[in-house]
C-alpha cells in the first residue's frame, strides 16, 4: 500500500510525498504585488510535497479582495519570483494558483470602477474583503454585468499569458487553474449563476466550454504535465449551484482526461466545511473513475478537512495526494508533524486575512518549539 510519505509523480512533476499545501487566501499582498514576507511563509512550508500558491488574479478585471495577489505586471511577476526562489532553495516545489473570480468581487476593487464581469447579470449573495484607511472588513459584492461572447477570447488568453509568465518569468514549477468555489469558470458552469442562451449557455456542453478553452490554453502556456485544475462539484461557497452537478462534472473530468494534466484537485463537500451534503449528494469515487475510464493520468487530489488517519486512508482508496488547508496556516512543517504523529498547532482564524507576519510567519515548528 502506498503511504502518504512516499513520493509520487504528477506530470512533469516529481513529488518527494503526497502531501500538498492547498491554496489559501491571506491578502498580504499590497498592490497585488507579493512580498519578502511572503516568501518566507512560503519557504517555511517547502518540505510539502507540493505547494499550490493563494489565488493569483491573471488580470486586473480577475482581482475580486484586497491585497491578494496578480500575474499580470512586471513587478508581481519579480514579486513572485522571489518566493520561488525562496521555496527553491528550501528544496521546495511550488505551483501559482491561477484566478478570475467573475462576479465575487466589488466596484473598488475593479479597473474604472466598473462592475465586475460574469456569464449572467446575477449578483452573488457573498460578501468580499475590502480595505479601507488601513482597515480590513467584509462587503456585499457588486451586481455585475454579463459577458459579451466576443469578450471571452480574451479571458481565455489572461489566462494563457499568465500560465506562460508564471513557469517562464516567475519561476513557478507550474499552475493550477482555479475552477472552484463559485468564481468565474464555476460560474460558467453552474446553472445558479448561468442563464446564458449563446454556446456558453444552457447544455453542460456549452457551461463547460469555457474552462475548457482555458485550460487548453494553460496547457500551452505552462506545459500539460505543469498545469493543474481545482474544482469543487458541490461547494455552496459564494452562492454557487447546480441542480445536477454528477453529469456536469464527469463529462468535464473526461473532456480534461486527454490534455495530459499534471494533477485534478477536487474539494470534497463544502469548501473547508461539511463533507458531506444532505442536499447535494455527489458521488467522488464515480468522479475519478470517470477520469481514469477516459484515459486520464494526472494524480488525483482530494481536499477538505484530511487529517493524518483520513488522508493515508484517502491514499489507500485511490488518492494520488491530499491537500491541507487550515493546517497548514498553523504548521509550517506539518509532513514531518503527521509523520511522527505530533499534535499540531491551532490556526489562529483572527488572522487569516489581511495583516502581517502575525499569524502568518510565526507558527513554530517542532524544531523551533
Ligand atoms: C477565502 C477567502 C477569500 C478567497 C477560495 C480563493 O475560496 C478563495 C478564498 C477563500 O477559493
Amino acid at each position: 500500500m502506498p503511504s502518504l510519505f512516499d513520493p509520487v509523480r504528477a506530470g512533469d512533476l516529481a513529488l518527494p510525498n503526497r502531501i500538498v499545501m492547498a491554496p489559501l487566501t491571506r491578502n498580504r499582498a499590497p498592490g497585488a504585488v507579493p512580498t519578502a514576507l511572503m516568501a518566507e511563509y512560503y519557504a517555511q512550508r517547502a518540505s510539502a510535497g507540493l505547494l499550490v500558491s493563494e489565488g493569483t488574479a491573471i488580470s486586473h478585471q480577475g482581482q475580486g479582495y484586497a491585497d491578494v495577489p496578480g500575474l499580470y505586471s512586471p513587478a508581481q511577476l519579480q514579486g513572485w519570483k522571489q518566493v520561488t526562489d525562496a521555496v527553491h532553495a528550501r528544496g521546495g516545489r511550488i505551483v501559482t494558483q491561477l484566478w478570475h473570480v467573475g462576479r465575487v468581487s466589488h466596484v473598488e476593487l475593479q479597473p474604472g470602477g466598473q462592475a465586475p464581469v460574469a456569464p449572467s447579470a446575477i449578483a452573488a449573495k457573498t460578501k468580499t474583503f475590502l480595505i479601507r484607511d488601513g482597515a480590513g472588513g467584509f462587503a456585499d459584492t457588486s451586481t455585475p454585468r454579463a459577458l459579451e461572447a466576443q469578450e471571452l477570447p480574451g479571458i481565455v488568453a489572461d489566462f494563457g499569458r499568465a500560465a506562460r509568465s508564471a513557469v517562464r518569468e516567475a519561476g513557478f514549477d507550474g499552475v493550477e487553474v482555479h475552477a472552484a468555489n463559485g468564481y468565474l469558470l464555476d460560474q460558467f458552469m453552474k446553472l445558479g449563476a448561468n442563464q446564458r442562451t449563446d454556446a456558453y449557455g444552457g447544455s453542460i456542453e456549452n457551461r463547460a466550454r469555457l474552462l475548457l478553452e482555458v485550460m487548453r490554453a494553460v496547457a500551452e502556456g505552462a506545459g500539460p504535465g505543469r498545469t493543474g485544475i481545482r474544482l469543487s462539484p458541490i461547494t455552496p461557497a459564494n452562492d454557487i449551484h447546480d441542480p445536477d452537478p454528477q453529469p456536469l462534472f464527469e463529462y468535464v473530468v473526461r473532456q480534461l482526461a486527454p490534455l495530459g494534466l499534471a494533477y485534478v484537485h477536487v474539494i470534497e463537500g463544502a469548501t473547508g466545511g461539511a463533507r458531506e451534503l444532505p442536499d447535494r449528494p455527489f458521488d467522488f469515487d464515480a468522479l475519478r473513475r470517470a477520469y481514469r475510464e477516459a484515459g486520464g493520468q494526472g494524480a488525483w487530489m482530494v481536499n477538505n478537512g484530511y487529517e493524518g488517519a483520513s488522508a493515508q486512508q484517502a491514499i489507500e482508496g485511490g488518492a494520488d495526494l491530499v491537500a491541507f488547508g487550515r493546517s497548514y496556516i498553523a504548521n509550517p512543517d506539518l509532513v514531518e508533524r503527521l509523520r511522527t504523529e505530533a499534535p499540531l498547532n491551532k490556526p489562529d482564524r483572527a488572522t487569516f486575512y489581511g495583516g502581517g507576519a502575525a499569524g502568518y510567519t510565526d507558527y513554530p515548528s517542532l524544531q523551533a518549539g
